[in-house]
């Protein structure tokens, strides 16, 4: 039997996220939306069916704004809420996506309780929180798509400075997704010479500027929403590893539970996902400049999180 996967939100990124999960045969998908929003929502899905015979895929894909069509997802990615527009922090989308959040956690809750939950609303580190805590589901059922987003930029720019294959640039971005994330320069690689040993110190901490900033980059180029092709991708990554056990480690926002010095808080930190869904966190030996900047971005969660009085 195919599995199935929910796409709670069906906008800029939910959208992208039913196109590759179709063409990667992932499972049969279901994009829901708001009521006043279901027929874009089916119309989306019906779009997609008429370009499976170009895209060479099997899977029934529907829209809908009723969450009894989500029931028994494997799968569901969660990007119901509103994006930022030029001007604004990540923070100014809390109350209203929080609002929304509450809703899906409840559809959630009750159609699809078995499902890996992977959320992408932002503000991501604050959203991924309240999820966890108004559906009461185990940790390991949870994650934040945050990390992996932040890590292909960095590895991307990284690509672009240096001309080479961004295949060969390795490396990881942890904490909380705004702009005091903590690139690691010092664990990066391109294909397998440390990033340190070919960059100036000057382009690294460029790299590093652009990476914290690059969703606002984004923001300001288009002019109206934000980022929403790697977004999706990096959700998919996650979705993937999850469906195939493919046990990939990724840089997820997951509840820490005393690793890194942090309990209680979703933190991007890099995660082992497979069948159980996030099996396991791994914990870097950070230098001491590292440290402090993890407990800045930590910080910055701290208090997001408590404006969710959750
Ligand atoms: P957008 O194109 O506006 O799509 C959001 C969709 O959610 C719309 O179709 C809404 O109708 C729908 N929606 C609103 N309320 C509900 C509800 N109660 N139930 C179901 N659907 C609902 O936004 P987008 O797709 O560009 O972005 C979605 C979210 O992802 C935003 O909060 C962004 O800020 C966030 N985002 C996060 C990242 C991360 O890296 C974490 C990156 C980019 C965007």
């Amino acid at each position: 039997m195919r599995k199935k996967i929910a796409l709670i939100g069906g906008g800029q990124i939910g959208q992208i996220l039913a196109m590759i999960a179709a063409q990667k045969e992932l499972g049969d998908i279901v994009i829901l939306d708001i009521p006043e929003l279901e027929n874009p929502a089916k119309g989306k899905a019906l779009d997609l069916m008429e370009m499976a015979p170009h895209g060479n895929y099997d899977a029934a894909i529907t829209g809908s704004s009723d969450y009894k069509d989500i029931a028994g997802a494997d799968v569901v990615i969660i990007t119901a809420g509103r994006p930022r527009q030029a001007g604004m922090t990540r923070e100014d989308l809390l109350a209203v996506n929080l609002d929304i959040i509450t809703k899906v956690a409840a559809g959630v809750k009750q159609y699809a309780p078995q499902a890996f939950c992977i959320i992408v609303t932002n503000p991501l580190d604050a959203m991924v929180y309240a999820f966890y805590k108004l559906t009461g589901f185990p940790r390991n059922q949870v994650v934040g798509m945050a990390g992996t987003l932040d890590t292909a930029r960095w590895r991307a720019f990284i690509a672009m400075e240096l001309g080479v294959s961004v295949n060969d640039v390795a490396g990881t971005v942890l904490g909380g997704h705004g702009p005091d994330m903590v690139p690691l320069p010092r664990l990066t690689t391109v294909g397998g010479v440390p990033l340190t040993e070919i960059a100036t110190k000057e382009q690294i901490d460029k790299l590093a500027t652009r990476t914290r900033e690059a969703g606002t980059e984004i923001v300001k180029l288009f002019g109206k929403g934000s980022a929403f092709f790697s977004p999706a991708w990096s959700a998919i990554v996650i979705a993937e590893s999850y469906l195939k056990d493919k046990r990939r480690v990724l840089p997820c926002a997951a509840l820490c539970q005393g690793e890194y010095g942090v309990k209680g808080l979703f933190i991007g930190v890099p995660v082992m996902i497979g069948a159980k869904g996030m099996e396991k966190v791994y914990e870097i030996k950070l230098n001491d400049e590292e440290k402090a900047m993890l407990q800045k971005t930590v910080g910055v969660v701290q208090k997001t999180v408590e404006e969710t009085k959750l």
